[in-house]
Formats: structure tokens, C-alpha cells, sequence
């Protein structure tokens, strides 16, 4: 197989004449090719299978140990104005970036096999959708692609008869960190990444094309592609809401995407559109539309057990790659909260010694087809995407976020977005549990400056009349012994009640400084043994504290400079003096 389109056959011809690989194969995203490429693993030791009773069709990855998250300080936006890139990105000319990779890539596939992905990001008939082909030398990547993306010749079909599509190329390299580099040349619609077979380090479709280079398409085009689930909430009533949530890496995106409503919402049904990523346009009538441009999931395993999630525990239970997470004497994968078995190997295939840390690494994955999810939506594949009713902010906070509030308009909202700061996870390389300022939970993956990107969400309500409510969430918060507050997972959706209660205007609240937040009684914990002072305090506010956070987000905001928008900064000084009113009456 080759294409009908010349600009595709000519850059698969340049990028081959570079890298020099053996073979090129375009991959037709078939079943039988799937197998192909996994007993080409098994055969070379890059997968292991599990056991085919209890886990069949699974297979186990391990990566280099040096090689197991994203590498944001290894990342970069590659504008032609450096102020374009923003300080939220690292930023190198487009020339020198393509210097530096290039050089890198010279000859990089030699004994290789070239392998060549048409994909499609979003249902393959759909408007919103965008096509992309990635150029890589790792069957691991191809099978992950097949899982998570809508690739193969279906893809192909739409870019020859569109023309457009993302070039992506990667090379695994000789995964040496001090030569691995992730550039994206957004102008050109292109990216480089070379050096890690890694998550989205490697597989291009996910966060260097959906959300970097995307989000900079989207700017220019008066949409918004975001770090975000999408899911579906039906009512006793028969009522459905989608509710589109922005939290960053690790904080929960996948777990609330699938939730089990707890007994006592047991009338209630929840449908999985998507569980990171989300592309948003405004429709005809003036609502917001979603689509999720992926077609499967790249979660986080620790934690994942029958009572957290058990359709998260059952989807990964057979057709399913695990990436870095421990076996048990029988060869079933184990991880950290599984509540079942014990490890026998770690995540780097030694025997387990408890001396070595977590048996499993933290950023352990699973890669599983969207339609392994029990609570998979059939409007996942509709071309015209679902209305939003509400955008929720969220992060992983010990202290000062409440479990809820509601923003008190949109450019309120954003600010409550851009506002965002959340404890680092595994799922980056470097220090976890640091608290960092990750706007809309887009600090790793917002493919331009934020202050513009501000400017763009403050932008929507031109684009869009009916805009979606927004909210902020937080099931993170802590006692002074370091135990969570709130129950989370599946009670999440007590929360999430209200906030539809909310955009139906049928739930109450009570009016702060930082917007509106339930009075204990507004949210239903029937069932729930939780006490009273411990719902008092997830549904307070400390003024002080706050008035703290709303002047470190004033700096914040303003380290971006003159771009930053004057009626974010308004927003900002709004409830500072709020704040300031709230305390002195209490004094
Ligand atoms: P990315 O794939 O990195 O974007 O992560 P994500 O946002 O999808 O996070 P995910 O749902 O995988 O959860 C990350 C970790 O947080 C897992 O270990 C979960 O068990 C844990 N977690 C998720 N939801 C909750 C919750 O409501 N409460 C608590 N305490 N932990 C949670
Ligand atoms: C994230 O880190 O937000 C992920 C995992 O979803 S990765 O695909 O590696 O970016
Ligand atoms: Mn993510």
C-alpha cells in the first residue's frame, strides 16, 4: 500500500531518504495486522503475554526505566516569534528546531522497519474531526495507535480526499534522555519527536496533535481543544447533561468519565464519551458541542480496584496492553491498590522487594479500545458531537479548594480556570505532589501563549450565545493525618447532581467572594459517613487563605505581561475585593 496523495508519498520518501529504515510498511489498521505486530513483539521480548486465562489477549510492556512519563522540560512549541510560544512553553526557531532533530534523526532507523499510521482524530465523518499520519519505527507505538485512534485505511481515504493532515514523526532512538526532544512546529502542522517510546511522548495523536497542535488550529479557528473528559449523566427522569472536565494529569479525568453511581443513586446512568481530551465548538443554536477526537484510553492503573472503578477494573481485564505495571507468581498484571493478589516481579521484571519502591511505577498504564468500556456512549461516534451544559475545573488540592463552587459568569469562570493550580503527579518527569499553576489543565499541552489562549476562551462568548456554566471541583482535599476528606470516585457523582441541579436552576447555594458554593444540606450524602464538621469544611471557604491565592494569581496573571487580557485581571481584582469586604466584616 501506498497514497494516491503526492505531498503524503513525497514526505514518507524524504523522511525515509533521512532516516534510512529497512522496510517501510503502511499499516492498514487491521485486526490481523494487530496480531502481526504482536507476535513481532513476543518474538523480540518487547511484550510479554499474560496470563490467557484470567487476562486474554493482554500483553505486558516494560520501557526503559528512564523512559516512563512525559518530559515537559524536553518539550517545545517551535513559533517564529518567541511571544507566540508564550512563557508557559519552551520556545526554539522553527529553523533550529528542525536543525537539532534532524540531526538526531539522520539514519535513526537503520535495521528498522519505517512504519507509516494515516489516523483520524474524531469520528471518521465527522466535520470536527482532523487527520494526522505518524511516521515511527515502534510497533508498540502502532499497536497503541490501532487501540486509542481511528487509524488505518479508513483514515487514509479522508486525507487523500482532503489533502490536510499533521505530519508526525518519531523515532524510540537509542532512548537516551540527553538526546530526546518533543518539538512542535504548529505553523507547519508538524512534529518531531525523538528519543522515548512513551505515552504521549511518542504516540503523536494524543497530546502533540489534539491538544498542542490543536489548540493552536483552534485559536485561529474560534474553537477549543482541551485537556478534558466528556461524559454523559442521565437522570431518574430520563434527563441526559454532558458535562465537560478539565483536571490535570492523574487527577481523576478517567475515573469520573466511568463512574458507578454509588446504591443510592443507583437510578441514575452515566455514559463515557471520553476521558482526556475534548474538542469544543460552538453549534448553530449558540451551545458548545463536543466530540472526543480519541477513540480509546491511555489510563493510569494504580488505584484501579472493583470498588474505585470496576468498569475501569473490568475494561482492562482482557484485549488490553499494560505498560510498567508488576506480575504475580501467576503472571496476572498487579499494581498498587489492586486489593487483590501480590506482586512476584516489579515493573522493571526483578523480583519484588519492597526495598525497590512501588512494585508497579506510579505512571503504570493501560492502553484498552474505548468499546472495552462498559459505559462506552453510542454517541461517542456521532459525527455532530453532544451539547455541553457544564465546563468543570478541577484539581488535586490538600488545602484552600473546596469540594465545589460554582464560577459567577463565563469571564469569571475563565479566571476560575486560568486560576487552576494543582500538586504535580507521576505523570510528568520531576518532583510529585509540588503545587504548580496549571491553567485549565493545560500547562503541559497549550500549543501557544496562555495569555492569548485566555484571550481566546474570554472570546467564545462571541461565538457562542448559550455558554456552558463553569465549576471547580476538588476530591483531593485532607486532614491533618493526610487522609482524603471526601470519598471520591463513584460518590463524585453526589457532586456532580448538584452542579446539573445547578445549570437547571433547581439546586440552592450560597453566594461567596470566589462564586457560589453549596450549603452542606444542598448536596446529597444519604448514605455517606461523613460528619458534619467534615462537610462544613468542604464547603468553606477561608477568606484569608483565598485572598492569599487571588494575590499570587494576580502576580501569576501578570508575569504574562501585556497580553494578558485587562478583563481577566478585572475578574481578578473583582473578587480580591470581595475577599477584602468578606474579611473585615468578619472582623
Ligand atoms: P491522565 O491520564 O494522566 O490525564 O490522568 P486522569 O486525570 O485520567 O486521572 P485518573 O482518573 O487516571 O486518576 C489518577 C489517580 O487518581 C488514580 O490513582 C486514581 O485512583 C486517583 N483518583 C481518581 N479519582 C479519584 C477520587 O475521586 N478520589 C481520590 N482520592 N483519588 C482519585
Ligand atoms: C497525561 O499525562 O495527561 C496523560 C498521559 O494523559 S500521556 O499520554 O503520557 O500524556
Ligand atoms: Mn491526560
Amino acid at each position: 500500500m501506498t497514497t494516491t496523495l503526492p505531498e503524503l508519498q513525497n514526505w514518507v520518501n524524504s523522511v525515509a531518504r533521512h532516516t534510512c529504515p529497512d522496510n517501510i510498511r503502511w499499516c492498514s489498521g487491521s485486526d490481523d495486522e494487530y496480531q502481526e505486530f504482536v507476535e513481532l513483539m513476543l518474538g523480540d521480548g518487547t511484550l510479554t503475554k499474560l496470563n490467557d486465562k484470567t487476562y486474554p489477549n493482554c500483553y505486558l510492556h516494560r520501557s526503559d526505566p528512564d523512559d516512563v512519563a512525559r518530559v515537559e522540560h524536553l518539550t517545545f512549541v517551535c513559533t517564529k516569534n518567541e511571544e507566540d510560544a508564550g512563557q508557559n512553553n519552551n520556545w526554539i526557531s522553527p529553523a533550529d528546531g528542525h536543525a537539532r532533530m534532524d540531526a538526531l534523526f539522520d539514519g535513526c532507523m537503520r535495521g528498522r522497519t519505517m512504519y507509516v499510521i494515516p489516523y483520524c482524530m474524531g469520528p471518521i465523518g465527522s466535520r470536527f474531526s482532523r487527520c494526522g499520519v505518524e511516521i515511527t519505527d515502534s510497533p508498540y507505538v502502532v499497536i497503541n495507535m490501532k487501540l486509542m485512534t481511528r487509524m488505518g485505511d479508513q483514515a487514509l481515504k479522508r486525507i487523500e480526499k482532503e489533502g490536510i493532515f499533521v505530519k508526525g514523526l518519531h523515532s524510540t532512538g537509542d532512548l537516551d534522555p540527553e538526546r530526546r526532544f518533543i518539538m512542535h512546529f504548529p505553523d507547519e502542522l508538524s512534529i518531531k519527536s525523538f528519543g522515548s517510546g512513551y505515552g504521549g511522548n511518542a504516540l503523536l495523536g494524543k497530546k502533540c496533535h489534539a491538544l498542542r497542535i490543536a489548540s493552536y488550529q483552534a485559536r485561529q479557528e474560534g474553537w477549543l481543544a482541551e485537556h478534558m473528559l466528556i461524559v454523559g449523566l442521565e437522570s431518574p427522569e430520563g434527563a441526559v447533561h454532558y458535562i465537560a472536565c478539565a483536571f490535570p494529569s492523574a487527577c481523576g479525568k478517567t475515573n469520573l468519565a466511568m463512574l458507578i453511581p454509588p446504591d443510592e443513586l443507583h437510578d441514575w446512568k452515566v455514559w463515557t464519551l471520553g476521558d482526556d481530551i475534548a474538542w469544543l465548538h460552538p453549534d448553530d443554536t449558540g451551545k458548545l458541542r463536543a466530540i472526543n477526537p480519541e477513540s480509546g484510553y491511555f489510563g493510569v492503573v494504580p488505584g484501579t480496584n472493583p470498588k474505585t472503578n470496576k468498569n475501569a477494573y473490568d475494561m482492562i481485564m482482557h484485549d488490553a496492553i499494560f505498560t510498567n505495571v508488576a506480575t504475580t507468581e501467576d503472571n496476572e498484571p498487579w499494581w498498587e491498590g489492586k486489593q487483590d493478589g501480590k506482586p512476584a516481579k516489579d515493573w522493571q521484571g526483578r523480583d519484588y522487594d519492597k526495598a525497590n519502591g512501588p512494585a508497579a511505577h506510579p505512571n503504570s498504564r493501560f492502553t484498552v479500545a474505548a468499546t472495552n468500556n462498559r459505559s462506552y456512549s453510542n454517541l461517542a461516534d456521532a459525527p455532530e458531537g453532544v451539547p455541553i451544559s457544564a465546563i468543570v475545573f478541577g484539581g488535586r488540592r490538600k488545602h484552600v479548594a473546596p469540594l465545589v463552587f460554582e464560577a459567577k459568569s463565563w469571564e469569571h469562570g475563565v479566571l476560575v480556570g486560568a486560576g487552576t493550580a494543582s500538586e504535580t503527579t507521576a505523570a510528568m518527569v520531576g518532583e510529585v505532589g509540588v503545587i504548580r499553576r496549571d491553567p485549565m489543565a493545560m500547562k503541559p499541552f497549550c500549543g501557544y501563549n496562555f495569555a492569548d489562549y485566555w484571550t481566546h476562551w474570554l472570546s467564545m462568548r462571541r461565538h457562542a450565545k448559550h455558554l456552558p456554566k463553569i465549576f471547580h471541583v476538588n476530591w483531593f482535599r485532607q486532614n491533618d493525618d493526610g487522609e482524603f476528606l471526601w470519598p471520591g470516585f463513584g460518590e463524585n457523582l453526589r457532586v456532580l447532581r448538584w452542579i446539573i441541579e445547578r445549570c437547571e436552576h433547581r439546586a440552592d447555594a450560597e453566594e461567596t467572594a470566589i462564586g457560589f458554593l453549596p450549603h452542606p444540606a444542598d448536596l446529597d450524602t444519604v448514605g455517606l459517613d461523613i460528619s458534619p464538621e467534615t462537610m462544613a469544611t468542604l464547603t468553606s471557604i477561608d477568606s484569608a487563605q483565598w485572598r492569599d491565592e487571588m494575590i499570587s494569581l494576580g502576580k501569576y496573571l501578570k508575569s504574562y505581561g501585556d497580553r494578558t487580557p485587562r478583563a481577566l485581571l478585572r475578574q481578578q481584582e473583582i473578587v480580591l475585593d470581595a475577599l477584602g469586604e468578606e474579611l473585615e466584616k468578619a472582623s
